[in-house]
């Protein structure tokens, strides 16, 4: 399937079904002589898989990741580095309903559309699945980014349904108040509520959806390419390929199309400490000018749409027009916000950290 691979330096390839033997990712371009080991992945990996908490998808994944290549005595040594992560709990009799049937709101109909035979065990290829292997990818990324540069990504769920987080400074927020509650919102009070509306979906046999931010410190002034590899092009892009992403917004977003220029634009300041000494007083940029970091944190949120797979009657169409019922069995996620969260991670590290490398070849 074409279209697996993303990134131009440091570039992933993926690859991978949800009741196949397992995914696998290529990580081509790390740099050599980065410490790395199973352990560096094991994290991000933890917070994304599933069945790790009640309002989660109850399919239990241990998510090991295995490394396969490109790591010699602990240091990477430049060449690809494959990593394996095999299913372990696939329970594909639940899906004989959606082998000539279609999901309302799933890529059931659009697979077929397009190549005439799809592997429909728990949505194949177009599960969320897939994402274990960006993940990997993803933690790579955050390792050196962090070893290298100081730079830090931290996503955190802010809406849930009509449930809005207060996150009065989403770059102040820590990776410790992110993960104090299963919904990853760190707003105590409103993930209390946000976790009661999403066992209530459940309970109704429905889903629901919501937000993530995800901000990016530490990014010097300089990265993205003019002009179609600007860096918001680039994030976009990135936030845009993980299943079910819908919007996306960096700084002030769709509050712009209210805005005027006297209110939008932020005054630049001095920085001193910063190279090159400049800031910005406000950050309704996002961290990003002409598609270029300009040094201030980098903000961007993702609207996600409510899981299409759900256990209620619906009236749908089989592979002939038939009009027939669909009631979707298996395990799914009743709101997919807070498995989202290191999705969307690791998706922003693989731009920054492609930018970044290809930043040096000009600087
Ligand atoms: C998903 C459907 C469910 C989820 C899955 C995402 O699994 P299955 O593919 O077996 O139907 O449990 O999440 C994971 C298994 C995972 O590891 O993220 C979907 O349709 O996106």
């Amino acid at each position: 399937m074409a279209g697996s691979t993303f990134g131009t330096l440091f570039r992933v390839t993926t690859a991978g079904e949800s009741h196949g033997p397992g995914n696998v990712v290529i990580v081509d371009g790390c740099p050599p002589g980065l410490e790395l080991s199973e352990a560096d992945l094991i994290p991000d990996l933890q917070r994304r898989k599933p069945g790790q908490s009640r309002i989660t998808t109850p399919r239990k994944e241990d998510d090991d990741p295995e490394i396969l290549s490109g790591v010699f005595e602990g240091l990477t040594t430049g060449t690809p580095i494959a990593v394996l992560i095999r299913n372990q709990d696939p329970r594909s009799r639940d899906y004989g309903d959606i082998k000539d049937k279609y999901r309302p709101g799933h890529a059931d109909f659009t697979f077929d559309a397009k190549f005439g035979r799809r592997d429909y065990r728990g949505g194949g290829r177009s599960s969320a699945r897939e994402t274990t292997a960006r993940v990997a990818a993803g933690a790579i990324a955050r390792k050196l980014l962090a070893e290298r540069l100081g730079v830090g990504v931290l996503g955190m769920v802010d809406q849930v349904g009509e449930l809005h987080a207060d996150i009065p400074d989403p770059g102040a927020v820590t990776l410790e108040q992110v993960e104090a509650n299963p919904v990853r919102c760190p707003d105590p009070a409103a993930a209390e509520q946000m976790e009661q509306l999403i066992k209530d979906v459940r309970r109704r046999q429905d889903s629901v959806g919501g937000a993530a931010r995800v901000v990016a410190t530490g990014v010097p002034a300089g990265w993205g390419e003019p002009v179609f590899d600007k860096l918001r092009a680039d994030l976009g892009k990135a936030m845009f390929s993980l299943p079910a992403v819908m919007a996306v917004e960096f700084g002030q977003g769709f509050a712009v199309a209210e805005a005027r220029g006297s209110g939008h634009c932020d005054t630049l300041v001095p920085a001193p400490g910063k190279s090159p000494p400049i800031g910005t007083h406000t950050n309704r940029a996002g961290g990003m000018l002409g598609g270029i970091s300009n040094g201030m944190p980098i903000v961007l949120r993702c609207a996600v749409k409510p899981t299409s797979s759900i256990p209620q009657d619906r009236p749908t169409v089989d592979r002939d027009g038939n009009e027939t019922v669909i009631a979707t069995r298996g395990r799914h996620d009743p709101c997919l916000l807070p498995r989202f969260v290191p999705m969307a991670e690791a998706m922003v590290l693989l731009v920054l950290v492609d930018h970044w490398m290809r930043h040096l070849a000009v600087s």
